[in-house]
């Protein structure tokens, strides 16, 4: 079956977004180019992330060089490299970035109409022991191109046009929605172009498996206590869930698409707010989930329908399976 085993219909990224765009006739192509800048800054970050093992042989991160200058940690290289990128796709308005205090605004003469919201190097603390890490981002469009204000990227989440991260895992993968169903792509290193390997994925309905730092559990209020109690210990005879935790949350949220479950950053006594970050945590990976046919709730409401105040604003957040959701929602309204 050699015909078989060697994939012909390669579909990449590229053409699967420009074949979207012509589903739009008022389209120019703006979107597309912007894509191509971020897929760009992924396959960057992918390369360095897989170099991080050879740090101090070829002294790429955190050490100095030949020329005795500091070189750059990798979350800050990532961030680097994903600004210009987007800012010379000539396509971006406003840049929100994880690693940057206040707001990019692009330069008129660089100007387009998208806004960018983004975490360049997610779970970095993660790099040096090989684990997983992803860069996650999220699309908005500004208003007025000409007088774009904070405004435009401090919007609800169900505003987004577009969301997707990469995960730089055993393999890179882009998994992606522009508000019609998600799809993952598979970076082929000979190639160099992430191919179609997961069209249309959708989260399970429910899944059995839990994901949430069991270390925070003494300050966990007491739906968030509940639930995980009834996770492990059942009730009405069914089996008790798995626990996988990576701390990595592209990882995790990649595994709760693929395999179903549910996925928590709830809030605690310590950080009432949780930990992850509204705009370029909380809301793609929120957008993707339902895009996926899966909830995303935050304790109050839809995470989608939350109105971030300030760039870097926090959320406690529950996602993934569309039961294992309406579970944790009960909870919480019962306990009002
Ligand atoms: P970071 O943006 O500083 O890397 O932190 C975000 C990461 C997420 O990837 C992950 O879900 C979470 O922090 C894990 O936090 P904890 O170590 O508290 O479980
Ligand atoms: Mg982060």
């Amino acid at each position: 079956h050699a015909a078989e085993s060697q994939r012909t219909d390669l579909m990449t990224v590229t053409c699967h977004v420009l074949n979207e765009q012509t589903k739009h006739p008022e389209a120019r192509g703006d979107f597309s180019i912007l894509l191509y800048h971020i897929v760009l800054g992924c396959k960057f970050v992918c390369a360095a992330v897989n170099k991080a093992g050879l740090a101090k042989l070829i002294g790429l991160v955190g050490d100095t060089n030949v020329q005795g200058e500091e070189q750059k940690k990798l979350d800050v290289l990532s961030n680097q490299v994903f600004v210009k990128a987007l800012i010379s796709s000539g396509r971006t308005c406003i840049l929100v970035s994880e690693e940057d205090e206040v707001a990019t605004f692009v330069e008129p003469s660089k100007r387009g109409r998208y806004c960018v919201v983004f975490d360049p190097l997610d779970g970095s603390s993660n790099i040096d022991c090989g684990v997983s890490v992803g860069t996650i981002f999220g699309i908005y469009m500004v208003k007025d191109k000409d007088t774009p204000t904070l405004e435009d990227v401090l919007q609800p989440g169900k505003n987004l046009l577009a969301a997707g991260y990469c995960m730089y895992g055993s393999s890179c993968t882009l998994v992606l929605s522009t508000g019609n169903g998600v799809n993952g792509f598979t970076l082929d290193p000979s190639l160099g172009e992430f191919i179609l390997t997961h069209p249309d994925i959708k989260v399970p309905k429910a899944g059995r498996i839990y994901s949430v730092n069991e270390g925070n559990a003494k300050n966990w209020d007491e739906p968030t206590a509940k639930y995980v109690e009834k996770c492990k210990f059942s009730k009405d005879g069914s089996f008790p869930k798995t626990l996988r935790y990576i701390g990595s949350m592209v990882a995790d949220v990649h595994r709760t698409l693929l395999y179903g479950g549910i996925f928590l950053y709830p809030a605690d006594k310590k950080s009432p707010n949780g930990k992850l970050r509204v705009l370029y945590e909380v809301f793609p990976m929120s957008f993707l989930v339902e895009q996926a046919g899966g909830q995303a709730f935050t304790g109050k409401q839809r995470a989608l329908d939350l109105v971030p105040k300030n760039l870097h604003d926090r959320s406690p957040i529950f996602l993934g399976s569309y039961d294992d959701i309406e579970e944790i929602k009960g909870l919480y309204a019962a306990a009002e």
